[in-house]
Parts: C-alpha cells; sequence; structure tokens
C-alpha cells in the first residue's frame, strides 16, 4: 500500500460508510422496515408466544439488537386478563397506603430502624447488613400475576439476550390514568404537564438512567453506566400490559435504534430536550395479555396523553447476574430497586420464578444457577486438558496452539 495517510484514513471512512448502507440494503432486502412508520404499520417488532419457543426467541433477540425493543404478544391469556388487572388495582392502593405511611412515619421523625413497627407500613429487612429495611416487594400483592412472571417465552428471551442466571431486580406497578370527569386530562406525570400528544418524558432506564434516580443525594443514587454506553445488553425492562394500548390509549413511546446512539435524551452534552418529540419516534400497539421488552439503553417514555382508559400495566427490570443491582442508595426505603420479600413470602412464589427473585429474601442463600456452573464446569476441564498435555505429551507442548493466530485491531 503506498496511499497516503490521509488517502487511508478517507478510505477507512468511505468503507466504513460503505458497509453501514451495505448492512441496511441487505436488512431492506430481508424485509426489515428501516423506518419508524413502517416499524409501527408492520408491528415487525411483534411476535406471538404461541409461536414455536425458536422463532419467538431468535425474533425477539434480533428486535431487541436492532430496534432496541420487542413485544411479545398472548403472553397472559384472554381469560385471567380480569382477574389480573383487578388484582393489581387493589395492589396499586396497598403499594399507595405503604408508601403513605412510611413518608409520614419519616415526617413524624420515627428512626428508620423504629420504621417497622409503625402500624400501616410493610417493610422487610434487606441483604445487605447494615442497611434499612424496604418497602415489600410488589409481587406480594400480585400473586396471581406472579404465575405468569417467569413465562418459559419470556425467561428464555432474557436468558438469551443477556445471561443464563437472571435477576428481577425490580418491580412495581405503570398506571396511567384516563381523564377525569373534572376534566384533568389522562397521562404520566403532572396534571400540568398531560394532556398533549406532542409531549413526552424521554428517558432510558437503570443502569443506563443517567440520573440514577437520586441525582447527587449519595443516600438516593443507585448508580449510572458512564457516557457513551457500551454496546452490551446490561437491562430489560419489560411492561406487562392488562389493558389494550395505542397511540391515544397508554402505550409507550419509542425511537427505533437509539439503544446504540452515543447521546442520551438526559445527556448534559447532547441537546435533547426531554418533553419534545424526536424525530422517528413511535408508539407501540399491545394487547392486554402482552409484554413490551427494551434493552435499557433504548430512548422511550411513558405517554402524557390518555385519552382513553386507565392504562393498567407492571414493570419490571431484568438484569444478568454480573450486574450489581442493589450495592448503593443506602437511604431510599421507598425506591423501587430489589424491594425485599421475607422467607415466608419468597417460599410461597411460583417454583419458577424463584430462582428470578432468591437475591431478594435476605435469609436465602444465592448462588449461581446451573447453567453458569456447567460453563465454570467445562472452562475447568479445559484448563485440566492443558496440563494434561503438559504432563503426559510434552513433546505437543511447543506447537499446541500453533493454529491460533490474534490480530491487533487498532
Ligand atoms: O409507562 C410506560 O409505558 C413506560 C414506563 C417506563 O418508562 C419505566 O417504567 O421505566
Ligand atoms: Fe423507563
Amino acid at each position: 500500500m503506498n496511499d497516503s495517510i490521509d488517502d487511508l484514513e478517507a478510505k477507512a471512512a468511505r468503507l466504513s460508510a460503505e458497509l453501514h448502507e451495505v448492512r441496511r440494503e441487505l436488512a431492506r432486502r430481508r424485509g426489515i422496515p428501516l423506518t419508524a412508520e413502517a416499524l409501527r404499520s408492520s408491528r415487525a417488532y411483534a411476535f406471538s408466544a404461541n409461536l414455536p419457543l425458536k422463532e419467538v426467541v431468535d425474533g425477539c433477540a434480533e428486535s431487541l439488537d436492532c430496534f432496541g425493543f420487542c413485544v411479545v404478544d398472548d403472553v397472559i391469556p384472554q381469560d385471567r386478563i380480569d382477574t389480573l388487572r383487578a388484582e393489581a388495582n387493589q395492589a396499586e392502593e396497598k403499594v399507595n397506603r405503604n408508601q403513605r405511611a412510611i413518608l409520614e412515619a419519616v415526617k413524624q421523625g420515627v428512626s428508620i430502624d423504629d420504621l417497622s413497627g409503625v402500624e400501616g407500613t410493610d417493610l422487610r429487612p434487606v441483604r445487605r447488613v447494615g442497611y434499612p429495611p424496604k418497602m415489600v416487594n410488589d409481587i406480594v400483592w400480585l400473586p396471581e400475576y406472579a404465575k405468569y412472571l417467569a413465562h418459559p417465552t419470556i425467561t428464555a428471551i432474557a436468558r438469551a439476550v443477556l445471561d443464563d442466571h437472571l435477576k428481577i431486580a425490580q418491580l412495581h406497578l405503570r398506571p396511567l390514568v384516563g381523564p377525569s370527569d373534572d376534566g384533568t386530562p389522562g397521562g404520566f406525570g403532572h396534571a400540568r404537564h398531560r394532556g398533549r400528544a406532542d409531549t413526552r418524558e424521554w428517558h432510558t432506564d437503570w443502569p443506563h438512567d443517567l440520573a440514577a434516580y437520586g441525582g447527587n443525594d449519595p443516600q438516593k443514587n443507585a448508580g449510572a453506566i458512564r457516557q457513551p454506553f457500551p454496546n452490551i445488553t446490561m437491562g430489560l425492562t419489560m411492561i406487562w400490559y392488562l389493558t389494550d394500548v395505542d397511540e391515544d390509549s397508554g402505550a409507550t413511546f419509542v425511537v427505533p435504534g437509539s439503544h446504540k446512539d452515543s447521546r442520551n435524551p438526559r445527556g448534559p452534552k447532547d441537546g435533547i430536550s426531554v418533553t419534545s418529540p424526536i424525530p422517528g419516534d413511535m408508539q407501540i400497539t399491545a394487547k392486554a395479555g402482552a409484554v413490551f421488552i427494551q434493552d435499557s439503553r433504548c430512548w422511550h417514555c411513558s405517554p402524557m396523553h390518555n385519552t382513553g382508559a386507565k392504562r393498567v400495566a407492571v414493570v419490571n427490570r431484568w438484569s444478568p447476574w454480573w450486574v450489581s443491582v442493589n450495592d448503593y442508595a443506602p437511604g431510599s426505603l421507598i425506591d423501587t430497586v430489589c424491594r425485599p420479600l421475607s422467607q415466608a413470602e419468597f417460599d410461597a412464589l411460583p417454583r419458577d420464578l424463584k430462582p428470578l427473585m432468591r437475591h431478594l429474601c435476605p435469609t436465602e442463600k444465592d448462588s449461581l444457577q446451573q447453567p453458569v456452573l456447567d460453563r465454570a464446569q467445562a472452562a475447568r476441564e479445559q484448563d485440566r486438558w492443558g496440563y494434561r498435555l503438559l504432563e503426559e505429551h510434552p513433546e505437543k507442548v511447543a506447537d499446541a496452539n500453533s493454529h491460533i493466530h490474534v490480530d491487533i485491531d487498532p
């Protein structure tokens, strides 16, 4: 190569742009929609849980990788929706009552250590010694919903994308009010901000929530990954809709492809207003019983307008075992991070859900799950094989790796 450095730099930029275009053309030929409008109308991000497992898992994993989100339709059977919705509505009252009682007691000067004894509060010890108790996990108010949370299709998708050993690090209700008789518009957020179809509340989710729940308050900051985010999926947010959602009624907003963008709606240097629409944004649509799953890096938000009925939904945030989900925010009594469970509450969980929530019960010894152990065992065997080679075939040692070539990728 006799090209100058400038020529080579120009060539690298040209080839990289060309590669980008080739990839887009390939996607087009494969019928993958590359505009928000085509994606919205085709629902190419959605797969039915009734399809063969591999088809749903591959489809969802590809959708998460390409768009940053997917929807699994038909997870909760239609004849169970009314029961689960009623249960969620009741749970909402219990969670709110609990939170009010805790905040009121704190206001009255009750110390954190004495809170557990206060009438009307439901707190549980956390796993971390010396940390204050927290609100009990919402799952205890949702026993019917708990039967679906570890749905085999949903856990298979999460495993495929995150890792084999999963933790449900947060679980909470996310209702969106409908319009009230007094004229208050429906939607998310303060009543004064609600009602316009062209407003948003853009953010990304923990551990990519840049405000980290607590801003500069060390008692409440739960941690956030530094920008630019590495291109790895570290968290999945799932929204389980218990009412139908569409453009007028409670459907989550997303910006397809944003999970791989180095900017962020809350990025201090990125010049994005969190309350304005972003070109290329769209709302997903789904029936009650569907689960929206997104990479935590995907730019998304609750709709701040809802002209339909109240939206009822349960949100969970799933992490692989290697993300430290609960090491910080020592003073957060009411945040949604790893709300704990007592031993009896843990014991009452459905069998398949237990491994995903074991880390929430301080009296359960949390150990790594079988597929992770199997991987480690295979690695240990590989290690032993090398030593056997050294001991049994010393003549082969010098050349045994001659087929392995590692390039430096500048
Ligand atoms: O309400 C929604 O549709 C989105 C919820 C959300 O962004 C969240 O809980 O992190
Ligand atoms: Fe979110």
